[in-house]
């Protein structure tokens, strides 16, 4: 029986289409700023975030860190939630190559921020304290379950920053996702931000790569940063051709895996040993708890039947839809998900 891979949108392989252009793309030295493949996906991606450059990066960590890095400078602070991947999956790589010192204020279930909480989390000009040099956000949110903010939720929190001389950045990794799901232009949620990544290796099913876009004056220094932390690349348009293939097929039909996931959630919502609420699941994130029972044991018993799923934190499981899987497969996932409940196949028989 074939696997059905649930644990993430970033086991996505390229689709044909992108193979083809990859194999064709028209390269040169990036480095030299004479990749035309590249250079076309920059501006692409600019343009879909309304914004004046692009620069195309390896990762959405890296983007994150590249941003980070061209707002704060060392001994400042950034602010954000505390469920944040830029908090607990990219390494501290901002503290470590930044000296750049990490403070949260909570997510709610949304992934918002409470903005009196930001408010007062802004630190005064005070030579004994840090400068809150930059806040952010992610949209979607991935521990949030894939949850979305609007753009009055982002304006709100890049206001405040603003007014505090911050800087703005989204996490957007997933911000094509936030869009579909809002039925709005992805520029609309980006709108406020000084710098925005996104990636094309997760729901757009790139092998590689992300971008982040911002004014050209930031831009420029994102990209002197990219350069400090090894980040440049050659030929790269072989890569960035997949991308281009991505923004214009890609987007759109990330719809089947929000409705997959809902799909998805439904089911396992109405199964006895699972805690989930499916009118949460706006996207293709479904994060639920399993009762009574590890949460790694309940994923194991699944592995053993062929259904992947991830451990985000203690007592959590998550599964997320994707390019490749169908409505049958979600159905064939949730019959075994009922067998191994039904069954209690995991832990303390
Ligand atoms: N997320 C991955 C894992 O790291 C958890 C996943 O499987 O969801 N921002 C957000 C919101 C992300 O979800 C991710 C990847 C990143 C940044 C980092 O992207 P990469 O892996 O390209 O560095």
């Amino acid at each position: 029986m074939p696997t059905i891979d649930l644990r993430s949108d970033t086991v996505t392989k390229p689709t044909p289409e992108m193979r083809r252009a990859m194999y064709e793309a028209e390269v040169g030295d990036d480095v030299f700023g004479e990749d035309p493949t590249v250079n076309r996906l920059e501006a692409m991606a600019a343009q879909r975030m309304g914004k004046e450059a692009a620069v195309f990066v390896a990762s959405g960590t890296m983007g994150n860190l590249v941003s980070g890095l061209t707002h704060c400078q060392r001994g400042d602070e950034a602010l954000l939630g505390h469920k944040a991947h830029m908090l607990m999956y990219e390494s501290a790589s901002l503290a470590a190559f930044g000296g750049v010192q990490m403070r949260t204020v909570p997510n709610d279930e949304r992934g918002m921020l409470d903005p009196d909480q930001v408010e007062a989390a802004m630190r005064p000009r005070d030579p004994h304290q840090p400068r809150t040099a930059m806040v952010a956000v992610e949209n979607t949110h991935n521990r949030c379950s894939g949850s979305v903010l609007g753009s009055e939720d982002i304006g709100t929190l890049a206001e405040i920053a603003h007014r505090a001389g911050a800087a703005f950045h989204i996490d957007g990794a997933r911000i094509f996702n936030a869009a579909v799901a809002l039925g709005v232009a992805p520029l609309e949620l980006a709108r406020p931000a000084d710098t925005v990544t996104f990636c094309l290796s997760k729901g757009l099913s790139c092998p590689v790569g992300s971008l982040v876009c911002g004014s050209e004056e930031v831009i420029a220094q994102v990209r002197r940063n990219r350069r400090m932390v090894g980040g440049s690349m050659r030929q790269a348009g072989v890569i960035a051709a997949a991308g281009i293939v991505a923004l214009d097929t890609m987007v759109d039909r990330l719809a089947e895996d929000h409705g997959n996931a809902k799909r998805l959630a439904l089911g396992l919502g109405g199964m006895p040993g699972i805690v989930l609420d499916p009118s949460r699941i706006q996207t293709n994130i479904v994060i639920f708890e399993v009762k009574d029972r590890p949460a790694e044991a309940f994923i194991e018993a699944l592995k053993g039947r062929g259904v992947l799923a991830s451990f985000p934190e203690r007592g959590k499981v998550r599964m997320v839809t994707h390019y490749g899987i169908t409505a049958e497969d979600i159905d064939g996932a949730l019959d075994l998900v009922e067998w191994v409940t039904r069954e209690r196949a995991y832990g303390g028989r």
